[in-house]
């Protein structure tokens, strides 16, 4: 057994803090070796019970405590803390540690990425910096001054604005940085290092100029462009989309290539993963570019949505990442295609979102209980957030939204805030009742919808009745109903919409289900018609209605959103699929349908969609996605079915797909959507061809565009395409891609990927050789994720091989990184954990797996928190 057993926290537990903090000087002198840090800050009592001071501290070597400049002895080194005994109302700590960021290798607070010194205190890594109120609604304004050797690290970089510089003896220097706006701990960074730099500068709508600089690796210069181009956007958006304007003087963004998340909103000092600032049309592929654009987005919004406003306690986190993805999410719908957006947003929830609220993980975006809060930054929180903050702006409306937000910032501009205060807010703002749909906030699990219809053709009235259900989830049993809106609409046979109506009064197309049952009644319905549901996936449920095939291909040609069309090719794979899986049980060969072909035929040879949504509809959900409609996921079956769908459509509509794959090329490269679109449909098609019958004919086309290709969308799309259908000539293109890329980690990781993901026999042999490829590294997250991450998340029959290997291989990894990072460690378990949606045979397997890493010396927090809660359900 575990030698602790580490103490739950408690939403309802909080209370205010007993001191606060107004103003903190930092003083490091930095080493990679040995840093000494000083802190210097304002305490004032706020209780005026307390009178010790506990302060946060984990792996320092203290060497000082003064207090108002005099040396203090009355405290105490508790494990994990510092407790201050018998301190005055309002004084002058002064705290002198040290660290060690050369063995940091959990990559929280202060470590060495490739020789530089960086930071990364969200949530709780302050507190490996030095001994402080290391929580979020302690908001001090700070000045960092930096003392480092000049040619090691000649930039020395802090939040806020550059004060003063200077240099000294030894080839050391100096800079001082004062950030004005009083933020908590977690928002603190510093980076020392060697870099090139990217300059450029905003003028805001108020006229000010900001200065703008991305600083990277040297030599990667020429991959800065768009990430540049991605910032001046947004910082754009967001003064017209939401009135708000940035507020230092500079802003900044650092990419290192060791970072355990995507990246940090770190007041005016960004620190990003170098995935989400490097790209070159060489390097990176159409996605990598969005992907910038989104997270460069996501962490300026914070600037406001979580700095400006920050959380009262890590409970509320959703409160900012919640409303930050919103707001990413309609920036790139904004600057791109809607339709493809949110489709692939509703891919997140459908496929990890729904997979963790069926696991012993789920949780309410907004948590009641936590062990490690590193553990919460979740699809829950964050991606479910989003979609609660949707449903608000759907309710409300555009102009209501905004109006929500500027009473938001009216009232907590400047302080620590609650879900409840987001929601107070919009609701003032808007006079819209809330009451009920704060349940979003509190109740987890998917909600479902059951939907029936029944049309009176002797009063041409159409009946939808809507019953709601959300399943009981492992941290939650009893679920009360929910107001989800649900968005609708009714065509004729001809595909034309009827309005909705009743008794003389038109009806919005957002009705507001908030009942475990309830009839909504339309009439002038001059014939049964055809109904699109969850129009632009109005809310995060699973909905249940009994389309005919006939339906579905109908909306498929017919729904005037984008996103139902989408949906409703979705559903028709999944009735196939369902199909199939039961054939598969039986030991039966694939049947489809004819008329499923015609329609997937039809979408693809439009002429009216966009190619790139074409390129979406035309792909069956995934494997992860599938299996979250089985109660008991057999993932050979799944991917039996899935993979003889792919088969069928590639052989059947084997011309449409050869003829658009010829008519979709594109010459030049340049990130637009027309143009990314047009790759995304000839690469899908290319894709199908790959799993041609005609063999030579598709070894033909993907060495062809392997070869000929200017950009690594083609490059990968055709090496991508070559693995998943097993093409023989795999092997060497995939030799030549290692020997052409192997000094660049971020290009490898797809490579790493394709192997991981590799629907071969042998993948897991591979997997384990890889753990020695020159490129390989267990101390890099990013290649920890894209060779062992894909392989246990995204590679399903190798995993949950019957013989139990995939298992092993994962305690084997998760045995060493236990203690070198345990938040990565934690992620990569999830899959794990989910033990009891398999079959008996393998629910044992795993189980005995969660067993023996329960039995590990010194297992984290992170993973025995999984753990536990995996084991205890
Ligand atoms: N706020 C950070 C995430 C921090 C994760 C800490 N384990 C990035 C973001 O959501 O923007
Ligand atoms: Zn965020």
């Amino acid at each position: 057994m575990s030698q602790h057993s580490p103490k739950a926290k408690y939403r309802l537990d909080y209370t205010a803090p007993n001191y606060t903090i107004t103003d903190i000087d930092l003083d490091f002198q930095l080493s990679a070796e040995v840093t000494t840090v000083t802190a210097r800050s304002q305490v004032i009592r706020q209780n005026a019970q307390a009178n010790t001071l506990v302060l946060e501290g984990e792996a320092l070597t203290l060497i000082s405590v003064n207090i108002d400049e005099q040396p203090w002895s009355n405290f105490e080194v508790k494990p994990q803390q510092l407790w201050i005994h018998d301190v005055p109302d309002n004084f002058t700590l002064t705290i002198v540690n040290e660290i060690k960021p050369i063995d940091n290798t959990a990559l929280e607070g202060l470590y060495v990425s490739e020789g530089a010194l960086c930071t990364q205190c969200e949530a709780e890594g302050f507190r490996h910096i030095t001994y402080y109120l290391d929580r979020p609604d302690v908001l001090a304004r700070f000045r960092t001054r930096i003392t480092a050797n000049k040619e090691k690290y000649p930039f020395l970089l802090s939040n806020g604005n550059r004060i003063a510089e200077g240099d000294l003896a030894n080839n050391q220097h100096w800079v001082e940085w004062y950030d004005p706006f009083p933020k908590p701990s977690y928002l603190f960074a510093l980076v020392a290092g060697d870099f090139d730099i990217l300059k450029d500068k905003f003028i805001t709508r108020s006229q000010r100029e900001i200065t703008l600089e991305i600083y990277v690796d040297r030599g990667n210069l020429d991959r800065t462009q768009w990430a540049m181009e991605s910032l001046k956007n947004a910082m754009r958006w967001d003064e017209q989309r939401f009135n708000l304007e940035y507020d230092l003087d500079i802003f900044m963004i650092v990419a290192v290539d060791f970072f355990n998340m995507g990246a940090m909103e770190n007041k005016g000092l960004n620190i990003f993963n170098s995935k989400f600032v490097l790209a070159k049309a060489e390097t990176a592929t159409d996605d990598d570019y969005l992907g910038i654009e989104s997270v460069i987005g996501h962490e300026y919004f914070h600037n406001w949505t979580g700095n400006r406003v920050t959380c009262r306690d890590w409970f509320q986190l959703s409160l900012k990442e919640g409303l930050t993805v919103f707001r990413d999410q309609e920036f790139s719908a904004d600057l791109g295609s809607r339709a493809v957006n949110r489709i692939n947003n509703v891919k997140i929830i459908r496929g990890p979102q729904f997979t963790e609220d069926a696991s012993p993980m789920s949780h309410p975006i907004r948590p009641d209980q936590v062990i490690e809060m590193n553990n919460f930054y979740t699809v829950t929180v964050y991606e479910k957030g989003s979609e609660v903050i949707r449903m608000l702006h759907t309710l409300l409306g555009e102009t209501q939204f905004q109006a929500g937000m500027r009473y938001y910032f009216e009232c907590h501009d400047g302080t620590a805030a609650t879900c409840d205060d987001f929601i107070q807010a919009m609701a003032d703002a808007s006079q819209i009742d809330l009451t009920q749909f704060k349940r979003w906030y509190s109740q987890s699990g998917t909600p479902e919808l059951f939907v029936t219809t029944t049309y009176n053709e002797c009063d041409q009235t159409y009946q939808l009745t809507v019953k709601q259900l959300t399943p009981s989830t492992v941290d939650q049993k009893e679920k009360q109903p929910l107001h989800i809106p649900l968005d609708i609409e009714l065509y004729d046979q001809h595909g034309q919409i009827i309005p909705l109506q009743y008794q003389g009064r038109s009806l919005h197309s957002v009705l507001d289900v908030n009942a475990s049952e309830q009839t909504f009644t339309f009439d002038c319905v001059p014939n049964n018609p055809v109904i699109a549901l969850l129009r632009e996936f109005s809310a995060p449920v699973k909905l249940h209605y009994n389309y005919s095939t006939e339906d579905l291909i109908f909306l498929m040609q017919h729904a005037t959103n984008d996103f139902n069309r989408y949906d409703a090719a979705q559903m028709l794979f999944n009735q196939n699929i369902q199909e199939n899986v039961a054939r598969f049980n039986m030991s039966k060969s694939i049947a489809l349908s004819e008329e499923m072909i015609d329609a997937f035929r039809g979408i693809l040879l439009s002429t009216q969609l966009d190619p790139a949504l074409i390129a979406l509809i035309v792909m069956p959900p995934s494997e992860n996605e599938i299996a979250n409609q089985f109660e008991v996921v057999n993932p050979d079956a799944i991917h039996w079915a899935r993979q003889q769908i792919i088969l069928q459509m590639a052989n059947l509509m084997a011309d449409e797909w050869l003829a658009i794959y010829h008519t979709h090329q594109t010459h030049d490269y340049h990130i637009e959507h027309h143009d990314i679109a047009k790759r995304a449909l000839k690469n899908a098609s290319l894709f199908y061809i790959a799993h041609l019958t005609d063999n030579q004919c598709a070894q033909r086309l993907v060495k062809a565009q392997y070869a000929q290709a200017n950009n690594m969308t083609d490059t990968i799309a055709a090496l991508g395409a070559a693995v998943r259908a097993q093409l023989s000539c795999r092997h060497e293109l995939m030799r030549d891609f290692e020997q052409q890329w192997h000094q660049d980690g971020l290009v490898m990781d797809k490579w790493f990927m394709l192997q991981a993901t590799n629907p071969a026999k042998d993948a897991l042999q591979q997997v384990k050789q890889l753990l020695t490829h020159r490129s390989f590294s267990l101390a890099n997250p990013n290649r920890i994720r894209s060779l062992i991450g894909a392989f246990v998340s995204n590679n399903p029959v190798a995993f949950h091989a019957s013989n139990g290997q995939g298992y092993h291989f994962l305690v084997e990894i998760l045995t060493e990184l236990n203690q070198k990072n345990p938040q990565v460690a934690a992620r990569l378990i999830d899959p794990l954990i989910r033990y009891k949606r398999y079959d008996l045979a393998r629910q044992q397997r795993m189980k005995a797996a969660l067993e023996q890493l329960l039995t590990l010396p010194h297992l984290s927090n992170d993973l025995y928190e999984k753990i536990t809660k995996a084991l205890a359900d």
